[in-house]
């Protein structure tokens, strides 16, 4: 059996979640991050920051030649992201099914984006879509020394200790 957090398998995984900038403007930070609590993650790194155009451009390096890309940059460099690190298991996956599909018409209500979004365009959230992913997202908007490595004390009543 387990005697701490850190020796469940998967456990210490880590996903970045964003709220873009027309979520910070229809202050949904709070309700974000509150979905990521209540269901159990745990977050180790969180900063406000009006993202430089070198860091979109490297984050979204794989979109660069889609026609949507120019005002994709715009709109992520038009105001601040709320840009945060979420740990726990099997966080990248299950993160994913919480944010919903990309274009809101195809979320699931009870998603992020199902219950706040309509436009692909202005889809409030960012969330790493796989494990490699997370990991080069997250050296990117984070340096380590911005992520802390703390024991939840309620993580006895989240995995089996
Ligand atoms: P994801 O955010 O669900 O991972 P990606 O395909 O990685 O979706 O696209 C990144 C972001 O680019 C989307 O969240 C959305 O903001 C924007 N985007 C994707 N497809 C379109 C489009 O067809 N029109 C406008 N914006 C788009
Ligand atoms: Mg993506």
């Amino acid at each position: 059996f387990y005697t701490t957090t850190s020796a469940i398998p998967g456990v210490r995984e880590r996903t970045l979640i964003a709220v873009k900038p027309d979520g910070v403007q229809r202050r949904l930070v709070g309700q974000i991050v509150q979905r990521f609590e209540q269901r159990g993650f745990k977050l180790v790194g969180l900063k406000m920051v009006k993202a430089p155009e070198e860091l979109l451009s490297q984050h979204y390096h794989d979109l660069r030649k889609k026609p949507f890309y120019p005002s994709l940059l715009r709109y992520m460099h038009s105001g601040p992201v709320v840009a945060m690190v979420w740990e726990g298991h099997n966080v990248v996956r299950t993160s994913r099914l919480m944010v919903g599909d990309t274009n809101p018409a195809e979320a699931l209500p009870g998603t992020v984006r199902g219950d706040f979004s309509i436009h692909i365009s202005r889809n409030v959230i960012h969330a790493s879509d796989s494990v490699q992913g997370a990991q080069r997202e997250i050296q990117l908007w984070f340096n380590c020394t911005e992520l802390l490595d703390w024991d939840c004390c309620d993580h006895r009543n989240t995995y089996q200790l």
